[in-house]
């Protein structure tokens, strides 16, 4: 039975974790089937996508611990492994992916959120990363990417202390962008989701690649890697129509993606 559905609505594409019975915790067919539900999604038709968990409980509650459970060390490191390739593919997608949190994202769920490239979440998240009370290290990029997201001094507090943190703390610290009643998170997902892909594709993603590549670089490098994406855009149908349109006063151009 699979673990992972797709289906789009316009330009938006929803991927949905469907492991209920676990809180939608990450077993290995949990990522292998968001690999491949990644990798089969249409470039040329789809401008967002959205990640979300199903049900109204849980995004994803971790790693699955009964997998990992009797893991020796070679097998933790696979297992690590395993993750960390489906969360870069994530982090790196072309288009943007917006993580929609209905729930508890513990561990590798508040890892696999923040693959994503921002975060919206319900009222009833929960966030932090307990695995030290575990025995183990956050192994999908959690030591990493948290610290870059929240700071150093408030990332070491959480992932040493194990707390776990309700949503309006997590909207304080920046690692969420918005919270919503949970039965108008998806709507207002497909809003944002909406605003973003009425734009020209070809420069949001630009924009991603940018941004992700230049946080990496020192500023000289940075610059550059913007500039050569700023001139690819002059290239596109795109550029040239929405300049157009603005010069004369057309309201509500109609991006091809072109
Ligand atoms: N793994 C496996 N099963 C899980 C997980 C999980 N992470 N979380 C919940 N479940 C299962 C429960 O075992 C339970 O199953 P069953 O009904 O068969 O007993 C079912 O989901 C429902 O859970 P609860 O009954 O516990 O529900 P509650 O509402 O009482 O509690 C909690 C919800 C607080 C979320 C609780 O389930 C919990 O604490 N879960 C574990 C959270 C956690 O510690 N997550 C971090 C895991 S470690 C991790 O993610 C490391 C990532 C990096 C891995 C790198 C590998 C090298």
């Amino acid at each position: 039975m699979s673990v992972v559905s797709y289906k789009q609505e316009n330009f938006i594409g929803i991927v949905t974790i469907e492991r209920p019975e676990a809180l939608n915790a990450l077993n290995s067919q949990v990522l292998d089937e968001l690999g491949s539900t990644f990798a089969s999604i249409n470039l040329e038709t789809t401008r967002v996508v959205l990640l979300t968990g199903s049900g109204t409980k849980s995004f994803v509650a971790g790693a699955d611990i009964a997998e990992m459970s009797t893991l020796n060390s070679d097998e933790g490191t696979k297992f690590g492994y395993k993750g960390n390739e489906v969360f870069r593919k994530i982090e790196t997608f072309p288009l943007p992916v917006i993580a929609v949190i209905n729930g508890f994202a513990l561990g590798g769920g508040c890892e696999l959120a923040m693959s994503c490239d921002f975060r919206i979440c319900s009222e009833n998240a929960i966030f932090g990363q307990p695995e030290v009370g575990l025995g183990i290290t956050p192994g999908f990029g959690g030591t990493q990417r948290l610290a870059r997201l929240i700071g150093l001094g408030k990332a070491k507090e959480l992932i040493y202390t194990a707390n776990n943190i309700k949503a309006n703390v997590a909207l304080d610290i920046g690692l969420v962008n918005y919270v919503y009643p949970q039965e108008n998170l998806m709507a207002e997902a497909m809003k944002l989701a909406g605003k973003i892909a009425k734009n020209a594709p070809f420069a949001v993603r630009a924009c991603k690649k940018a941004i992700n590549e230049g946080i990496n670089v020192d500023i000289d490098r940075a610059i550059i890697i913007e500039q050569k994406l700023f001139g690819s855009c002059f290239a596109t149908e795109d550029q040239k129509v929405g300049m157009k349109a603005f010069l004369d006063k057309v309201k509500g151009v109609e991006y091809k993606n072109k």
